[in-house]
């Protein structure tokens, strides 16, 4: 069976989607995996004469692209995460492998636009996912969004997630980013190898860390 795609208003938020970005207003379309649909990838962006690039340029250096560390500097002096702390470089180098579609290992121009709309994204899902407004997303706040993008997940697999993401039980922007992105990505990892979306799956012990070492 097909993955059926998210219904409606894709238009702009398109390319968030690959992110695992949630849409607004549209229902999650859960599989009998356990895990939601997501559409494909959009199509690649026209770079001429757009005012990006001029940030872009002061963002990369010479060698004319992002990478994580440039990645990491550049997002804690724009103050997304609304801390002062540094953006994590973890959730940089993840953001970096799932958009790095030419293989680089750092963001060119195209790429890293996608990147800038996907994190704009994630900032307005994560504003509307902390709902007590404390300025992090706390374990009853994960459950609801991850339920929300249409994951099915046990009470363990959440206490998992949230020890491993949270300061003091709290989620900060950038690990809730990296939080979403892998959980994108391992289910995605899975999903490719579950021919009967049964959400079972079964995978050779090399298989399983390439696909799941390189998240
Ligand atoms: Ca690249
Ligand atoms: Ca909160």
């Amino acid at each position: 069976m097909a993955y059926p795609r998210y219904g409606g208003g894709l238009g702009n938020f398109s390319n968030q989607m690959q992110m695992g970005q949630p849409m607004p207003g549209t229902g999650p379309a859960v599989l009998p995996g356990g895990y939601p649909a997501y559409p494909a990838y959009p199509d690649s962006y026209s770079s001429a004469g757009d005012p990006m690039w001029t940030y872009f340029t002061a963002v990369a250096d010479q060698d004319g692209e992002v990478d994580a560390e440039e990645l990491q500097k550049c997002l804690t002096q724009s103050g997304i995460s609304g801390t002062f702390s540094p953006f994590s470089l973890e959730t940089c180098r993840i953001m970096i492998a799932m958009l790095d579609r030419d293989y680089t290992g750092k963001m060119g121009f195209n790429e890293f636009k996608e990147l800038w709309a996907a994190l704009n994204a994630w900032k307005q899902n994560f504003i509307t996912v902390d709902k007590d407004g404390s300025g992090t997303v706390e374990r009853h706040e994960l459950n609801q969004a991850i339920a929300a993008m249409g994951y099915r997940l046990s009470p363990q697999t959440l206490t998992a997630i949230v020890k491993r993401y949270s300061k003091n039980g709290r989620i900060f922007f950038d690990d809730y980013v990296a939080c979403c992105v892998k959980l994108r990505a391992l289910t995605d990892f899975f999903r490719r190898r579950d021919h009967l979306r049964q959400g079972v799956v079964s995978f050779i012990y090399d298989d399983f860390l390439q696909g799941t070492m390189a998240i």
